[in-house]
């Protein structure tokens, strides 16, 4: 890895919302991406190798990885689905991207943890990126198994990670709580851009939120990355504000993962 170019760059994912925006933001700080899904993806341009790849299969995680000088892991399910489908995209499929990346000598991660890691503590609580989880689900808890599991290979292996807590990183935000957890595209790739070319990354947990007017995340503990965002979700309050005010008395409300605090549940025990 030079300075601000990496010599080959995995982007997993890379057919999704973000995974297209990374495709091309990207380029200008990667020799060569690999870019891999199990989702049809554009076909190859200048720079790139497109490589299908479902993360449930080991071998083909470990082929995958295999010659890749740094990753940034955006794939898996992103949404609240029953634990099954969770456990093999994300779960199994996060370790087999760091054992592939532990055997094949890659140093730095980027993975996209998320918001619903901390789903479960209050709207308008300040936190910290030390603060107790409280996942808001199957979904939350695979990306909190990411996080351990990325401690873990780096106080192992040494292998480097920021783990992203993503807020909603959408065109624009879609409702109130968004106008808090918005991050834009902009901002989204230079978090990411800091995270690979950071001097010392170590294991970093941030959170990604433009610079919002209200906040509930302080990203202090990551001040090493000098990730300083440049927009705000406040070019979009009249137009969101104009939405009829949501129940106070609903869940989706009263905590900081919104609708995903009730999401499920999934399963149904046969009938008698
Ligand atoms: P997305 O759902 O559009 O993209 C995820 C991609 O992962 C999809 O293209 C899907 O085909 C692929 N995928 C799913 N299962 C797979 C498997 N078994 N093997 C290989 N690929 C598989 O999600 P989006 O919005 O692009 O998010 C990217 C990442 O960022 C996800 O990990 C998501 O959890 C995380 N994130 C996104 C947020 C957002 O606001 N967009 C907020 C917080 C986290
Ligand atoms: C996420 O983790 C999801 O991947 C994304 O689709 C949004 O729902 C986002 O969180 C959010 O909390 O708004």
């Amino acid at each position: 890895m030079t300075q601000n170019r990496v010599n080959r760059l995995l982007l997993t994912g890379a057919a999704g919302g973000l995974g297209k925006v990374l495709r091309d933001s990207l380029k200008p700080f990667a020799h060569q991406l690999r870019l891999s899904d199990v989702a049809p993806m554009a076909s190859a341009g200048e720079n790139e190798e497109v490589l299908p790849c479902d993360l449930a299969d080991k071998a083909a995680v470990d082929a995958l990885v295999r010659g890749c000088d740094a990753i940034v892991h955006l794939g898996g399910i992103s949404v609240e689905r029953p634990f099954e489908e969770i456990l093999e995209a994300n779960i199994k499929g996060v370790f087999h991207l760091y054992e592939a990346a532990r055997r094949h000598g890659v140093q730095r991660v980027v993975f996209a943890s998320s918001n619903h890691v901390v789903g479960f503590h209050k709207q308008g609580e300040l936190l910290d990126t030390d603060c107790p989880r409280r996942p808001d689900g199957y979904y939350g808890l695979s990306k909190s198994y990411g996080e351990d599991l990325s401690r873990f290979y780096f106080d192992r292996y040494g292998i480097q990670t920021a783990c992203l807590r993503i807020g909603s990183s959408f065109p624009e935000p879609k409702d109130r709580r968004m106008m808090v957890t918005w991050l834009s595209f902009r901002d989204l790739t230079e978090l990411v851009r800091c995270c690979l070319f950071a001097p010392t990354l170590g294991h970093t947990i941030v959170y990604g939120a433009s610079a919002n007017r209200d906040k509930w995340w302080d990203n202090a503990g990551a001040a090493h990355l000098g990730f300083q965002p440049q927009d705000t979700s406040e070019v979009f309050r009249a137009k969101v504000e104009a939405q009829p005010l949501p129940d106070p008395a609903d869940l989706a409300t009263q905590y900081q993962g919104g609708g995903f605090v009730k999401a499920g549940p999934f399963e149904t025990l046969p009938q008698p």
